[in-house]
C-alpha cells in the first residue's frame, strides 16, 4: 500500500460500539500515514493489568465485567501517555490543563482509540488538547457479534487477529514475536452484550459534544474493508 503525508496535523478519535474495527482501522491508517501513531485507551489499561500496576489492579475488575473504568482513572492515565509522547504539555495536569496552542505540523498527528468515552472525559480533553476529527464507525451489531470469538490477542503488543478475518500466519501465535495469541478477559458474549450497553448509555452525549464543535464524521459498512477506503479518501480531503 502506497504511503501518503498529512499537509497539517492530525487529531482524530475513533468511536464505536465495542469490536467495530476501532483498533483494526487505527492500524491501517498508521501503515498508510507514517506520521500517524495511535493510543488505545483499552490497551493502556490492559498494560496496567498485566504489569500489575495499583492502576491496572483498579481497573481489572471493571474491565472483566464490562464496565466502563471511572473517569478520574482514565483520565490519569491517558494525561501521563499524551504528556510521554509530547502531544501535550509537561505542566499540564488533571486539574490545571495549561492547554498550550497545539502544533500544526503534521508529526504532531495521532488518533486515539477508545478515549474519550463519555462526555465528561471529553470536555477534559477539550482543554488540553482540542480534537479535529471524531470519526463514528457503525456497523450493524450482528455482525460485529460474529467476530468477538474469533478475535486473539498479543497481550504484551495489543496487536489483534481474528481467525476469520484476519488470521495469523502459523495458528495461534503473533506474527511478529512467534508468542503465543491468548483471549481477552471481556470478550465472551455476555460480557460483550454488557459493554454494549455501556456504549450505548454513554455514545450520544458524547457524539453530540463533538457534532456541536462541527468535528463529527460518521461511517457506515458491514466489515472493515467497506470503512478504509471510506476513512482513507476523508482524511485525505481534510488532511492531505
Ligand atoms: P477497549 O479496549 O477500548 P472496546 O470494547 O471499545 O474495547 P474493542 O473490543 O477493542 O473495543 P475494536 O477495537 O473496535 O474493539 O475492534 P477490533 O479489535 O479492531 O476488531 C474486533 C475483532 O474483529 C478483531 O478480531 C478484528 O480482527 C475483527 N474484525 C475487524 N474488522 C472485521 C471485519 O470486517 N470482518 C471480520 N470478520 N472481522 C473483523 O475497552 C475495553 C475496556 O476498557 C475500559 C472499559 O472497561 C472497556 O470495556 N476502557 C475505558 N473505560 C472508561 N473510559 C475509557 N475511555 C475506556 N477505554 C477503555
Ligand atoms: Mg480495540
Amino acid at each position: 500500500m502506497a504511503t501518503k503525508e498529512f499537509k497539517k496535523a492530525a487529531r482524530i478519535i475513533l468511536v464505536g460500539a465495542p469490536g467495530v474495527g476501532k483498533g483494526t482501522q487505527a492500524e491501517r491508517l498508521m501503515k498508510r500515514y507514517p506520521q500517524l501513531s495511535a493510543v488505545s485507551s483499552g490497551d493502556l489499561l490492559r498494560e496496567g493489568v498485566r504489569s500489575k500496576t495499583p492502576l491496572g489492579r483498579e481497573a481489572e475488575t471493571f474491565i472483566r465485567s464490562g464496565n466502563l473504568v471511572p473517569d478520574e482513572m482514565i483520565l490519569k492515565l491517558i494525561l501521563n501517555e499524551l504528556k510521554s509522547k509530547r502531544w501535550v504539555s509537561s505542566q499540564s495536569s488533571v486539574t490545571d490543563p495549561s492547554p498550550a496552542e497545539p502544533s500544526k505540523s503534521p508529526s504532531a498527528s495521532f488518533i486515539l482509540d477508545g478515549f474519550p468515552r463519555t462526555a465528561m472525559q471529553a470536555s477534559r480533553l477539550d482543554s488540553l488538547i482540542p480534537i479535529n476529527l471524531v470519526v463514528s464507525l457503525i456497523t450493524p451489531v450482528n455482525i460485529i457479534l460474529s467476530r468477538i470469538a474469533s478475535r486473539w490477542v498479543h497481550a504484551p503488543s495489543g496487536r489483534v487477529y481474528n481467525t476469520d478475518f484476519n488470521a495469523p500466519k502459523a495458528a495461534g501465535k503473533d506474527d511478529i514475536t512467534g508468542e503465543p495469541l491468548t483471549k481477552r478477559t471481556d470478550d465472551d458474549e455476555e460480557t460483550w452484550r454488557l459493554r454494549l450497553r455501556k456504549f450505548d448509555e454513554t455514545s450520544q452525549p458524547l457524539l453530540e459534544h463533538y457534532d456541536r464543535k462541527g468535528v463529527l464524521w460518521t461511517v457506515k459498512g458491514h466489515s472493515s474493508d467497506e470503512i478504509t477506503p471510506q476513512l482513507f479518501q476523508e482524511l485525505e480531503s481534510r488532511f492531505g
